[in-house]
């Protein structure tokens, strides 16, 4: 067996040398590896040997299969090097064809993607909700009173009284709560709408709000998972600072910045000189909101959390005003 493959190794790659063009390589690739080649029925047949002899002729046969596969790699190197043009009548097929634009998904959506899966490998699920939505479900529910500066005409876009644009995705998340017993661990993720623009800020943004409730969830939890998020998001060794903050839909609440990417927190314009860049809002759910989707605040808790896409897209990218990202310039979305 064993001087059986050292023949077939050697006939091989002579055979190889001697091939002229990709056509007689193609040949000897069939006849020693392929589907019914000598090699194969040899490796077929390894059921049959004593078994105390398989794993050495096995490897070898691997081993023969390794050499005959290099020495058609390197032999078809040289071909494609050597050959010249061929011309029928005039025109050379072997030139490459003109090749058409390929497209690709927006930036945003590439870390819209992103973030979402960073979640999802710590194991929550992506909820969806409608776009025009209740006032109930995006303020009520939140504990944002009727006079709360939030829901100001000048910010949110009113269908009529009852009835808005989303200007947030936590009416996803009181949704699934109001569906679903604990546990609970969910992202939401979409588009929502603010009556606000500059370079900043567009009408129509994406956010990402996450939310994770069960018997026992503190804030230990919220600056674990946020950490590791900012770490995959920006750069393992990221530097993250948790600052006490206020919303209404959660107690105690929090904003969580990075350290500076562009001056690694030594100060510049990018960060108004103060080392730190601004990437979440999160907290733990208020028991308020709790009552509201009749979850129970004595036996519950959880922590909750909210991004700008854009705004994570415009920090990692280093690009200063987010209307470009909505201009359909291809000069400028091709870059990404
Ligand atoms: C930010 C702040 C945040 C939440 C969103 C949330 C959702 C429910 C209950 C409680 Cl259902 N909280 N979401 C919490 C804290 C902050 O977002 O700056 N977003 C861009």
């Amino acid at each position: 067996m064993e001087d059986q493959l050292r023949s077939i190794e050697t006939e091989a790659l002579e055979a190889v040398e001697k091939a002229q063009d990709k056509e007689a390589i193609e040949g000897v690739k069939v006849r020693f590896l392929g589907r019914k080649g000598v090699l194969t029925s040899i490796l077929k047949g390894l059921g049959k040997l004593p078994r105390e002899e398989r794993p050495r002729i096995g490897k070898l046969a691997n081993e023969v299969k390794v050499q005959i596969e290099r020495a058609i790699k390197a032999r078809l190197k040289i071909l494609e090097k050597t050959a010249g043009p061929r011309l029928i009548k005039g025109f050379d097929p072997t030139l490459p064809g003109r090749s058409l634009p390929l497209g690709h998904s927006h930036p945003i959506t590439q870390i819209l993607d992103e973030v979402c899966s960073v979640f999802e490998r710590l194991g929550f699920s992506a909820a969806q909700g409608p776009e025009i939505e209740l006032d109930f479900y995006n303020f009520e529910a939140l504990n944002i009173p009727p006079d709360h500066p939030a829901r100001d005409m000048q910010d949110t876009f009113y269908v009529d009284d009852k009835v808005l644009l989303r200007t947030h995705t936590s009416p996803i998340q009181v949704r699934t709560m109001e569906l679903m017993k604990p546990p609970i661990r969910i992202i939401a993720p979409g588009k929502v709408y603010r009556c606000d623009s500059d370079i900043t800020h567009t009408p129509m943004f994406h956010q990402v709000e996450g939310l994770m409730v069960d018997e026992h969830v503190s804030f230990a939890h919220l600056k674990g998972i946020l950490t590791h998020f900012a770490q995959e998001i920006f750069h393992k060794d990221t530097k993250v600072r948790f600052r006490p903050s206020f919303f209404p839909f959660t107690e105690p609440s929090a904003e969580i910045d990075i350290q500076c990417v562009i001056c690694k927190g030594d100060g510049c314009r990018v960060c108004s000189q103060t080392g730190w860049l601004e990437v979440l809002g999160a907290g733990l759910v208020h028991p308020q909101v709790f009552r509201h989707v009749g979850i129970d605040p004595e036996k519950y808790s959880g922590f909750a959390f909210g991004l700008g896409i854009e705004r994570i897209a415009m920090l990692k990218y280093g690009i200063n005003d987010i209307r470009l990202f909505y201009d359909n310039d291809m000069r400028f979305l091709d870059q990404f």
